[in-house]
């Protein structure tokens, strides 16, 4: 949890293998690709929701050699590659995104994602007077991250607590939230509550929006398998102490949760604001099956 955020967390696997490759002291190729599949191992094991992982080291590691010199240098510019890549995206996706923005705009969000507070800034240096209502995100209270990028800014913001959502939404004209993962029939993983976001938008006929890149979108979806929800430590939720008090009470902690794609008015993307039901499409065209097959063989 160091370093948290879907947009980090690819952008610093990215980063870690290009280390890696640089460090690794042989001659023998067949050391240095088991050495980096190692390395790929490790990394994906870290957090298993976040898709921004395996499509970062999927993409880092598509490279063919003779040489570890090839290798490496191949690796290297892969990482730069996705780390450039994944810049400009986030700026495209703000871009996009503030034309959904009208001045004087409420918009709620939950969690922090970088990729939506890249829209609000956005929006608000193009002049628009708009309002952030954040969550608090219980419970490590990642609203308190967002609440701190916004007031630097100069955002006018509002926290409000998780349960407040339904209450507060009469007051809201727009959702805007990030993604950990979009799966191929368009739903959206995200973190626990934003489903509850999503279901009393609908009711209030509130949009709610998504802003995720093309690298959050789940190529082994495709074939079916599941996005693994993280379940995180208890104490997050109830100190030790009370633990202790209660030594027969279950703590559950999901960190995320899947938002049916029929309750997300749009996604919006760096090659565009897409219907969640195009999902499949940005998998095929855009990240292409040779990441699923990169994946079986490591
Ligand atoms: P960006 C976060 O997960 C939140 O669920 C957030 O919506 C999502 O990542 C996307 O964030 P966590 O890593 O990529 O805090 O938009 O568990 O920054």
């Amino acid at each position: 949890m160091e370093i948290r955020g879907a947009v980090k967390i690819g952008r610093a696997a990215a980063s870690a293998m290009k280390e890696e490759a640089k460090s690794i002291q042989t001659d023998d190729l067949q050391v240095f690709n088991e050495r980096m599949r190692e390395a790929y191992r490790l990394l994906y094991s870290t957090r298993p929701t976040a898709v921004t992982l395996p499509n970062s080291l999927r993409y880092v590691m598509r490279y063919e050699a003779k040489t570890v010199d090839e290798a490496r240098r191949a690796i290297v510019a892969n990482a730069d590659a996705f780390i450039a890549n994944s810049e400009s995206a986030v700026k495209r996706i703000g871009e996009i995104g503030a034309h959904r923005i009208k001045d004087g705009d409420t918009i709620l969000t939950h969690c922090n994602s970088s990729v939506a507070f890249q829209i609000f800034e956005t929006a608000f240096k193009q002049g628009k007077n708009i309002n952030v209502v954040a969550t608090e995100t219980r419970p490590r209270q990642q609203g308190y991250i967002t609440v701190d990028f916004l007031q630097k800014v100069g955002i006018p913001t509002t926290l409000i607590l998780d349960s407040a959502v339904r209450y507060y939404m009469k007051k809201v004209d727009l959702v805007i939230v990030g993604a950990d993962a979009i799966t191929a029939n368009g739903s959206l993983i995200n973190k626990v509550g934003t489903s509850q976001v999503a279901l009393a938008a609908n009711e209030a006929r509130v949009s709610f929006i998504c802003a995720a890149e093309t690298y959050k979108f789940s190529p082994m979806s495709v074939f079916g398998e599941m996005v693994e929800i993280e379940e995180r430590d208890p104490s997050e939720v109830l100190s030790p102490e009370l633990q202790k008090k209660w030594p027969k009470l279950k703590v559950s902690n999901p960190a995320f949760d899947v938002t049916p794609h029929k309750y997300i008015d749009m996604i919006i993307t760096e090659i565009g604001a897409i219907s969640p039901e195009m999902a499949y499409w940005v998998i095929k065209d855009k990240l292409g099956w040779e990441l699923e097959e990169t994946a079986g063989g490591i």
